[in-house]
């Protein structure tokens, strides 16, 4: 306070520094008031918001327990399905000694016991649970054989061609029958196995006088007193099956229908037409759900037009043939499916064959090595 200030003087300065401190006071309250009422309406917006939620939550408990609504589906009953199981067998080229100089993997005796045995061991692994309701189809439909084709040099003999096929099919379709309660085997014979004196081009008429009908007949005659085999081979260059009501067919593929050139072109929008016509054929074929075949040495299953159409892998590896038009590796491949009342072409399982099988000597379990035509 400065000298020469009244009594008054200092008095009035006192009082407008009281009324300021009285002002700055307020302000805080009001200011305190304000920040009080801003939280409250937080606080009390927030609690509103529970309650919101908690009367919905209600609202909607409320509900669920009162729908009238109750789900009676449980789930697939485990009730006995009789089933049948269908496995193609094809383009297996027994005999065709294939040499690991000229092409990539050599396929010999050995090879081709080890890759049958594989490919039985495989059936027979297939959903063993429901064993005692499976009946085993196999579709042996061509090329068992490699023949004589290209070049009469090539391959085995046909003496021992003939006697690979015998012993590599009796081994294997024996084992299976051990594993299922029916075995039922129907065959058609394919381009490899012909006899090239009747037929030196594709056989066109009675396509059945061949060296591969021959081995079909000779394996007929083996099971014939095995109950639970039973073995069908007809003449025709195709087949008509029933399962469960439902007709399918089934011919190697090289002729009756014409699926292209074999791991190169399959043309769907042509085989449209020949299974449309082969069905006009006759009024029962109308109905039928599945075409099988093989010929192609490319597994495949496409459905045209409702109708299944599957075609066959391999058994053999890539031949000089194949690698002569440009087919350097071919997975070898053997189909499978399951087939219930209603359903056609059911679980499906490629089986899948390769040298990882050729080097497995526990397969010799199930399909010995074949060892010479003198033992
Ligand atoms: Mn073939």
């Amino acid at each position: 306070m400065s000298k020469g200030q009244s009594k008054r003087e200092r008095e009035e300065a006192l009082k407008r520094e009281a009324l300021i401190q009285q002002w700055i006071r307020d302000r805080a309250d009001t200011l305190e008031s304000k920040v009080v009422q801003k939280s409250n309406r937080k606080t009390l917006d927030y609690v509103a918001a529970q309650e919101v939620a908690l009367a919905r939550q209600e609202e909607i408990a409320r509900r669920f327990s009162e729908r009238k609504f109750t789900p009676e589906y449980k789930g697939k009953k485990s009730r006995h399905t009789e089933r049948k199981l269908n496995v193609i067998l094809s383009d297996l080229h027994y005999g065709a000694d294939l040499d690991p100089k000229l092409v990539n993997f050599r396929y010999g005796p050995l090879e081709e016991s080890r890759r049958t045995a594989a490919v039985v061991a495989q059936v027979a692994d297939y959903k063993r649970q429901y064993r005692h309701e499976t009946e085993l189809h196999v579709h042996l439909i061509g090329d068992i054989i490699q023949g004589k084709l290209h070049d009469i040099q090539n391959a085995a003999d046909l003496t021992t061609q003939s006697d690979r096929a015998l012993h590599c099919l009796i081994y294997g379709i024996e084992f299976l029958a051990t594993e299922f309660k029916k075995v039922i085997v129907t065959t058609s014979v394919g381009n490899h196995g012909r006899d090239a004196q009747r037929h030196p081009e594709r056989a066109m008429q009675d396509k059945y006088d061949s060296n591969e009908f021959r081995i079909y007949r000779a394996l007929k005659y083996r099971f014939e007193k095995v109950p639970n085999v039973e073995f069908h081979t007809p003449m025709r260059g195709f087949y008509v099956y029933d399962q469960f009501g439902m007709l399918g067919v089934m011919t190697h593929g090289d002729t009756i229908f014409n699926p292209g050139y074999p791991g190169k072109i399959i043309n769907i929008e042509k085989l449209h037409q020949q299974i449309n016509k082969f069905k006009l054929s006759r009024p029962e074929y109308n109905s039928i759900k599945l075409v099988g075949m093989g010929h192609v040495h490319t597994a495949m299953d496409v459905d045209i037009d409702g109708t299944m159409v599957v075609t066959n892998g391999c058994l053999i590896p890539n031949d000089e043939y194949a690698q002569s038009i440009g087919i350097f590796n071919t997975p070898c491949r053997q189909q499978l499916w399951e087939t219930v009342d209603g359903h056609m072409f059911g679980d499906h399982r490629l089986l899948k064959i390769g040298p990882t099988h050729d080097a497995d000597a526990s397969l010799d379990k199930i399909v010995p090595v074949w060892r010479g035509l003198d033992t």
